[in-house]
């Protein structure tokens, strides 16, 4: 971080805890969570001595903590983790209910998928408010409170009697006004929002999408300037794309362990194609619609059977909610009866896990896939699709153009997930391309990645945050 910025202390707050304590064998255990947010602020943090500040979801979690509920993470030389604790009646209607039945589904434009329940929406203003509670108590002067996601919404107008320098990062999409007015308060959302100087998010269309919202409530709007003027206060609405660790994973690629991990994995295959995807099970996701294309893949393209593997990973996620159940059921379903249809003794088209596995195990798989499978039908950014060009030499990523990723990556083969038939064949299109456009392409991403990464949007979006109070 630049000199300038150092002054300031960073005091993070989202809703998910970057780790968790669990019990193992009687022992108290740390784990580091799964999930992009955290996966893209924890490095960030570890070279920053800031304060983060999120609910306390493992079942140790307040067995290691001092009386302020505060430890030191990842070790004692970390930062520090202040963890709010939420009774199970906050947990199911703020987080199970409201953060992920209504801001969710809204927010990724699944309208029919919303549950808006009044008990729902009472939680979350209720969490909200211990979470600002809990962002007061420790405030110093010049500390800059970075507000995380959509489970946060309600934050800014907490804070907004205080000193407090806010901005709020917004990591899923921002739908168009006509999906957001189903909200029935959906007024309350956006003045909150609106009380914070400084919001971004990953695409210009999701600003876009955000300034017009504001504009139907009566904001004063200027388009071109991004900023909304709103009961006395302005606020600059940006889109600054999240990055990754760029040279860290790169990094990785090189490494001879690495290396011999993928190689590994490929000859334990022993095919002549590997394709890889990695998804937390979701509706947005679009994993159906892959599924659906593979078995197109092998009736059009025969020629393929045999010679090459589909790796398909999911990520356990809500899991006490029934519908997601049902997703994994038809998942499995498909899953067996592609391979049923097509599989012989010594091949299986698909190869299929659940359960989700530390980031570094990750990469000796993207590592080793000649092609990566990203299909969401609508996705904040995805930093799968960015891994995946970043650990690779000349691999083939198929990216669904609804993830915010796509505006930011060239070098992919985008695809409609919804176009079956075309989805099969960008597969065989991805498949057979030349190595010399499979290397330049890899080299035209990496050159962005590296440029554009996870540093650069931290130090971008402070800097644009502090240019809000000159
Ligand atoms: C949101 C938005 C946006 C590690 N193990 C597994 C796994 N990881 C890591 C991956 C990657 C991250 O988790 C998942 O990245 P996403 O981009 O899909 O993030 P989400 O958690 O869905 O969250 C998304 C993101 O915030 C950041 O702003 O990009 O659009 O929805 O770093 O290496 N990922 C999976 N399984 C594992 O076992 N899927």
């Amino acid at each position: 971080m630049g000199a300038e910025l150092k002054q300031n202390r960073l005091v993070l707050v989202s809703n998910g805890e970057p780790y968790k304590h669990i019990y193992q064998n009687q022992e108290i255990k740390q784990e580091k969570l799964v999930g992009g947010l955290t996966t893209g602020l924890d490095p960030m943090m570890q070279e920053d001595d800031g304060l983060w500040i999120a609910w306390g979801r493992g079942e140790a979690d307040f067995e290691v903590v001092d009386q302020e509920n505060k430890v030191k993470v990842p070790d004692d030389n970390g930062y520090t983790l202040k963890r709010i604790k939420l009774s199970e009646e906050e947990k199911n209607g703020f987080y199970c209910g409201f953060s992920n039945e209504v801001m969710w589904p809204i927010c990724h434009t699944f309208i029919s998928k919303a549950n808006f329940k009044k008990e729902y929406w009472d939680s979350y203003k209720k969490v909200n408010k211990k979470f600002a509670d809990n962002i007061m108590e420790e405030l110093e002067e010049d500390d800059l409170v970075w507000i995380h996601d959509y489970h946060l919404a309600l934050v800014p107008g907490f804070l907004s009697g205080s000193d407090a320098k806010t901005s709020l990062f917004w990591h899923i999409p921002w739908p168009a006004w006509e999906a957001f007015r189903t909200i029935p308060w959906r007024q309350e959302i956006l003045e909150g929002m609106l009380s914070t100087n400084f919001l971004g998010f990953h695409t210009d269309s999701f600003v876009y999408n955000f300034l017009n919202c504001a504009k139907k409530i009566g904001a004063e709007v200027d388009f071109s300037a991004r900023e909304v003027y709103y009961q006395g206060s302005k606020t600059r609405v940006e889109n600054i794309p999240l990055g990754i660790d760029y040279q860290r994973m790169h990094g990785l690629s090189q490494d001879e362990e690495y290396l011999e991990k993928s190689k590994t994995i490929k000859e334990n295959y022993n095919t002549e194609k590997l394709v890889f995807a990695v998804d937390c099970l979701d509706y947005t996701k679009g994993i159906e619609e892959r599924l659906e294309a593979i078995r197109r893949f092998f009736e059009k393209y025969p020629e393929y059977q045999r010679k090459v593997i589909f790796v398909q990973r999911i990520a356990p996620s809500r899991t006490g909610i029934e519908e997601y159940q049902q997703m994994k059921d038809s998942i499995e379903k498909m899953v067996g009866e592609i391979n049923g249809k097509y599989q012989e003794d010594e091949w299986q088209p698909i190869k299929y896990f659940y359960g989700s596995v530390p980031q570094d195990e990750l990469l000796p798989y993207y590592n080793a896939a000649d092609l990566g499978l990203i299909t969401a039908s609508i996705d904040g950014m995805n930093l799968v699709a960015k891994e995946y060009l970043a650990v690779q030499d000349s691999g083939v990523l198929l990216l669904s153009e609804f993830a915010g990723a796509a505006e930011y990556l060239d070098s992919a083969i985008k695809v409609n997930p919804y176009d079956v038939e075309a989805l099969a064949d960008s597969i065989y299109q991805g498949l057979e391309m030349p190595e010399k456009d499979r290397k330049e392409r890899v080299q035209t991403a990496q050159a962005a990645l590296k440029k554009y990464d996870i540093n650069w949007w931290r130090d971008h979006f402070i800097e644009m945050w502090l240019d809000c109070y000159e």
